[in-house]
């Protein structure tokens, strides 16, 4: 039912900042009936190469060739004209229009952090003009799964200038009955693990998605102070709380090699890599490792689903890149058995859907991401919930852009009551647990 007041009326960008200081872009869109709703972008560290092209200045006057006042010009000069008068709900017409204008297979020539501002703003304004919050509008009447949360209490790699190798370190907790207890479960575990670094006399600085980032003596020792972490706050390991792991393996692999040089623990083989991942497992309560090797170890990534993937989750994140190109081929060759979700990584909200549409066809499970660079922005909250997926990944305890996603979610729980559905997705019966693919391997 066509309703002129849905027209979009203007479409306006702001250069705003990140939360590592560096410029992104917000888009408020205005339709015809008054409404105006933003959206502000993401920015990654460990970004893969095939990832749609985050376009940037690059005048080294201002902000170190990092400004976005291209992309600022273009979104108010190029896609306004251009979107302007067609109804907001038309998601995937406005989506399709902006990949035709940009007219690369990467989103080169526009950027994606320019189409993704203008994808998510109109579908926020459109939620708005449908009088629904997002997650229904997005979601319908099934969205009501709020997410397990993944938090990275513990950062390395390319998100802190520690030793630690291995980017993320994160607690899951499984065994909490809704989301808002695991926020607890995750808060109360983050000052526990605060306190044993202090007593330990570790730092308690943080990295970008607000984990500790200790010196530490081996990167085993991040595990082993998660599992003291957790039952320190009062919980019981693997039962309460798992552990999960994103080492980000592209940032450390080179020439075939992975070296592990921040820890100084010397290069490895993918086999062998696996096999650090292998023994761990057996050590710690692990249910999920994201990026265990590189975005171009197709190979390895088949060994290591066929060794670790039915013990627990292999996500895939540099390799598919949110891209249902690379997707389609690692469910043919069973490369891993999940997918990390990430908005900017692809560029619109539409071929986000498609990418998680393939996951849910070939009973593969997915999990929303943020990305090391956030904003206050709750957009990717809402999407978490809307998709149903029941996992997402947004960072530590602390740190107001990571926060406003857990607050988001907080609402969401609270306004769906009774309605709210939570569940531990590594539980055996899951997915994973029966999926065909278990007895394939
Ligand atoms: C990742 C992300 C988010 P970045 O590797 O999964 O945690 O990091 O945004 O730096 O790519
Ligand atoms: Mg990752």
């Amino acid at each position: 039912m066509y309703q002129r007041n849905r027209e979009i009326a203007a479409i306006h960008a702001l250069e705003i900042l990140d939360s590592r200081g560096n410029p992104t872009v917000r888009v408020y869109i205005t339709l015809v009936g008054g409404i105006v709703e933003s959206a502000s972008v993401p920015s990654g560290a460990s970004t893969g190469e095939n990832e749609a092209v985050e376009l940037r200045d690059g005048d080294r006057q201002r902000y170190g060739g990092k400004g976005v006042q291209k992309v600022v010009a273009t979104i108010n000069n190029v896609i306004e004209p251009r979107l302007r008068g067609i109804d907001v709900m038309r998601q995937a017409e406005i989506d399709r229009l902006l990949i035709d204008l940009d007219g690369t297979p990467n989103k080169a020539r526009l950027g994606a952090n320019t189409i993704l501002g203008v994808s998510m703003a109109a579908a926020g304004a459109a939620a708005v003009a449908a009088e629904l919050p997002l997650y229904s509008y997005l979601g319908g009447l099934g969205a009501r799964r709020l997410p397990m949360p993944m938090m990275n209490v513990l950062n390395g790699g390319k998100h802190a200038d520690n030793n630690v190798d291995f980017q993320e370190f994160m607690i899951v907790p499984i065994g909490a009955p809704r989301f808002s207890e695991a926020l607890r479960y995750g808060a109360e575990t983050f000052h526990a693990l605060k306190a044993l670094l202090e007593k330990k006399g570790y730092s308690t600085a943080v990295g970008d998605e607000g984990g500790f980032a200790p010196s530490l003596p081996s990167n085993e020792t991040a595990c082993e102070l998660l599992v003291a972490a957790i039952e320190a706050a009062g919980y019981r390991p693997g039962q309460d709380i798992a552990l999960a792991l994103d080492p980000a393996a592209t940032s450390f692999y080179a020439n075939q090699v992975y070296d592990l040089t921040k820890s100084g623990q010397g290069p490895k083989t993918s086999a062998e890599l696996t096999g650090l991942y292998d023994a761990w497992i057996a050590k710690f309560p692990i249910v999920s490792i994201e990026d265990g090797l590189a975005e171009t170890d197709w190979e390895g990534f088949r060994a290591q689903t066929a060794l670790l993937g039915d013990r627990i989750q292999v996500v895939g994140d540099d390799i598919y890149v949110t891209n249902t190109k690379y997707i389609r081929r690692g469910i043919a060759e069973q490369s891993t058995n999940a997918v990390l979700i990430k908005l900017n990584q692809i560029g619109t909200v539409t071929e986000t859907i498609e990418a998680i549409e393939l996951c849910r066809a070939a009973k593969w499970r997915f999990v929303i991401s943020h990305r090391s660079a956030e904003t206050e922005d709750t957009f990717m909250a809402d999407f978490a919930v809307a998709m149903s997926g029941g996992q997402i990944k947004t960072g530590s305890l602390c740190r107001g852009e990571r926060i406003a996603k857990y607050n988001r979610l907080l609402e969401i729980e609270a306004e769906l009551g009774t309605a709210a559905l939570f569940t531990n997705p590594y539980a055996t019966g899951g997915a994973l647990a029966d999926s065909s693919r278990k007895r394939r391997l």
